[in-house]
């Protein structure tokens, strides 16, 4: 392919400097934030969103991601780039994308990255707003021989008769007859769906049709980033809807994210599936994206945050910084639904273990270790409980109670915008075990074996962490913590 000669180079390397010397000014502020995350990526300054082009690429991980490096507001978006060999320790890397050019110039959305002939292939979002205020959507490709410098290529198609502009998020994969993508969209009526296209060339793209998902119309006005892959026999699509109801305990943040697992018909969109299920119980989570590793293991990020919810009211903005990734998942698809564990890597953080084996509680309260109480992993694994309840405590605010007589699971917090407390119920006969992964400002909680994961923000007054386990009834337990290392800088 050409290269292409009408980009704003010179603007390109405005915009470029200009974010840099943002983080040269700034990153000292964010670093005094106490609520700076010890094992999560963030942005040095600015506002980090979905993660974008995850990828394992000449021997390493590279993750990019939504980065709005003047603001903690959504006004401009970059593709920040960070690498790693381990999945922990993540090394920030020059900017990838900066929206400069007449294709991407109010910002370079969200996308997918796929190598192929030894070079990193870039698919993202040109998101443009015309002189008359409408929105223009342009699908983008960036080109890096050594996964670091991109050089853009500019829009490969737009948006199709039928579509709105709100038509975004590009995810690319590769089969045995070629390129296929699949990317957010909007019906002219005003519903969500996933379009499906394909590439013999990775330039030329042919549009396959839309996704028949059979709940398709009524779900919702917007479908953002999809992601599609084939895992344990069953082909999967992700996608986060917006304008999906609240339902009992489901659907209650502002947007959803969620899957369908069955098999997809590559040559007509035809998709035969099992009902739409959420990824996360949790108060944040969004937009996440799949890659399969050099292990052969389908790995998830998620940007632990949600558009519009109450990121006004987070208090890393008086640090300059609003949030951050998940930790990185493995993904493993069990009777139709989806696991995520934390990936094994992380046990390398694990310091100063403390184990109780086999423990009777038989109505009381048991301190659980917290180790420093900042920054720490728990794992409750119950043989067997028999009563009404158990609550187990992180703090005054945060807390999850099991309930035996309702069969519910809850997540308490306290909200980040009101300072009330809520919660997040899931429906749940039987703990089998709790894996816990706090950080100064974070909750990733792993039920079962990653059968559910509620993912929070907490923003809690780090010193009164108070632990314990308290049963109504009698459990017979195993429980043990970590102190986790820190790894950011
Ligand atoms: N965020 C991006 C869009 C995407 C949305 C813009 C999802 O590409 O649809 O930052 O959070």
């Amino acid at each position: 392919m050409k290269e292409n000669s009408n980009l704003d180079i010179v603007k390109d390397n405005q915009l470029k400097e200009q974010a840099n010397a943002q983080v040269n000014e700034f990153s000292s502020v964010s670093k005094e934030d106490p609520f700076r995350l010890h094992y999560h990526v963030m942005p040095p300054v600015g506002l980090l969103n979905d993660p974008n082009g995850f990828i394992y690429f000449q021997g390493k991980y590279h993750l990019f991601f939504q980065w709005n490096p003047f603001a903690t507001d959504h006004s401009l978006k970059y593709w920040a780039h960070v690498t790693s060999t381990d999945l922990f320790n993540w090394e920030w890397q020059p900017i990838a994308l900066a929206p400069s050019d007449w294709f991407d110039k109010d910002g370079c959305y969200s996308g997918s990255a796929i190598e192929h002939e030894d070079k990193m292939y870039l698919f993202y979002t040109g998101n443009v707003r015309a002189q008359n205020g409408e929105r223009e959507s342009y699908q983008c490709l960036a080109i890096s021989e050594d996964g670091i410098d991109f050089k853009k290529r500019g829009p490969l198609f737009t948006v199709p008769d039928g579509y709105t502009a709100h038509f975004r998020d590009p995810k690319v994969w590769r089969e045995c007859d070629g390129w296929y993508l699949v990317i957010g969209a909007q019906t002219v009526e005003g519903s969500g769906c996933v379009l499906l296209y394909r590439s013999m060339d990775l330039i030329n793209w042919d549009q396959v049709g839309e996704i028949s998902t059979q709940d398709g119309d009524e779900f919702g006005y917007m479908w953002e980033c999809p992601d599609f892959f084939y895992l344990g026999d069953k082909d999967v699509l992700m996608f986060s809807p917006q304008g999906i109801p609240a339902e009992g305990f489901h659907y209650q943040n502002i947007y959803q994210t969620g899957y369908l697992v069955g098999g997809l018909d590559r040559d007509t969109g035809g998709f035969c599936h099992q009902p739409f299920v959420e990824l996360d119980a949790g108060f944040d989570f969004y937009a996440p994206q799949t890659t399969k590793d050099i292990k052969g293991r389908r790995l998830l990020f998620g940007w632990m945050g949600l558009p519009e919810e109450d990121e006004a009211y987070h208090p890393t903005k008086e640090y300059g910084w609003v949030h951050a990734m998940t930790l990185p998942r493995e993904l493993s698809v069990k009777d139709g639904r989806l696991y995520q564990q934390p990936v094994e890597e992380l046990i390398a953080l694990r310091e100063n273990e403390v184990t109780r084996e086999h423990i009777t509680i038989v109505n009381e309260r048991v301190q659980v270790d917290s180790g420093n109480g900042k920054a720490f992993e728990l794992m409750l694994d119950v043989q067997s409980f028999v009563g009404s309840s158990f609550i187990l405590n992180l703090d005054g605010n945060t807390s999850l109670a099991f309930d035996k007589i309702e069969n519910t699971l809850t997540l308490f917090r306290k909200s980040i915008k009101t300072n009330q407390q809520e919660s997040r119920t899931i429906s749940l006969t039987n703990v089998v075990d709790l894996q816990l992964f706090v950080d100064t400002s974070s909750l990733e909680l792993f039920v079962n074996q990653g059968a559910f994961v509620f993912t929070s923000r907490l923003f809690d007054v780090l010193s009164k962490r108070d632990c314990y386990l308290e049963v109504d009834g009698q459990m017979n337990c195993s429980i043990r913590s970590w102190n986790l290392r820190q790894v950011t800088k």
